[in-house]
């Protein structure tokens, strides 16, 4: 099917400002981008978890499958073990996956499988009305933590470097053509790629104006250097009054996991080939 409709006639219920429109738009204009130069839209999978943005799943119109909270990642990765020629993207919330669903991302980083997981980080469990999440800013007072929270923020970025993701990315939702690259980027990119996507919640955290006037580009450099992408990363910590970098923080070429496993089936003497390669990319 080419040009089709994408958007589904699902009632939407996100509330007005949420900055899943954002998202969901984004993707949306993506897809078609992708489509038009010669991708079937049949060949893409969109796997969402539990909470607002997942939602993204019923209002979309691919393929598509809703899993359980912090489940997404998961049933992703059968997704694309199963059928290789699919492009697997995953729609996951910040409680979702930095909270109930945190070892799957960060061992499907280490594995680096060949998908892509969207955080939709509004850094506040939406569709339960409130309660902090693991990149919740410090002392943020929601349904569960009345007097504010006493954790400081995970930084995600920087877990997912120590984890092996091959692409790295902080996007905004008010900054959709930047958005648009790097979902575009993502989904292209050979191997584990993540994006944390920074969107407000307009009801329970509304970050806007911190947002808005913190946000920079990042500076050219190498890509490829973890060690720079790390010092970068690091620049601010998800509550600090530190500029916000937003762009790609870093990128490398490694074997996937589901290469790897189709290379078990080779002979002996490709499969040691195929393992000092994996290794050279590993110095
Ligand atoms: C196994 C399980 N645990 C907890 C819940 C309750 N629950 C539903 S959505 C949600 C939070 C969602 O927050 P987030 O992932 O940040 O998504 P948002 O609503 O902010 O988009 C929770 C805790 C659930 N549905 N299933
Ligand atoms: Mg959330």
């Amino acid at each position: 099917m080419t040009g089709r409709q994408l958007v589904t006639s699902a009632q939407n219920t996100w509330c007005p400002g949420c900055g899943n429109f954002t998202i969901q738009h984004t993707l949306k204009t993506v897809l078609a981008g992708m489509e038009q130069e010669g991708t079937r839209l049949d060949d893409v999978v969109l796997v969402s978890g539990i909470g607002c943005h997942a939602k993204i799943a019923d209002y979309l119109n691919i393929n598509s499958f809703y899993a359980i909270h912090g489940r997404a990642i998961p049933v992703a990765s059968g997704i694309k073990l199963a059928n290789r020629e699919l492009k697997v993207i995953c729609c996951v919330g910040d409680g979702d996956v930095y909270a109930e669903g945190l070892d799957h991302l960060i061992f499907a980083a280490k594995r680096n499988i060949d998908i892509t997981v969207i955080v939709h980080d509004n850094r506040v469990y939406g569709l339960t009305t409130g309660q902090y999440t693991p990149t919740s800013p410090l002392g943020f007072k929601g349904k569960s933590t009345p007097m504010g929270t006493m954790e400081y923020p995970l930084n995600p970025l920087e877990l997912m470097l120590a984890s092996g993701a091959t692409y790295i990315a902080r996007g905004y939702t008010k900054k959709m053509d930047l958005l648009k690259t790097l979902i575009r980027g993502a989904i292209d990119h050979r191997g584990f790629s993540f994006i944390d996507v920074l969107q407000i919640c307009a009801t329970f955290l509304n970050l806007t104006d911190h947002y808005n006037t913190h946000t920079r580009d990042l500076p050219a450099y190498d890509r490829s250097d973890a060690l720079l992408a790390c010092e970068k990363i690091r620049e601010w910590d998800y509550n600090s009054g530190a500029p916000i970098a937003l762009g790609l923080f870093y990128q490398r070429k490694a074997p996937t996991f589901d290469e790897q496993l189709q290379h078990k089936s080779l002979p002996k003497t490709e499969r040691l080939l195929r393992t000092r390669e994996f290794l050279a990319t590993r110095q």
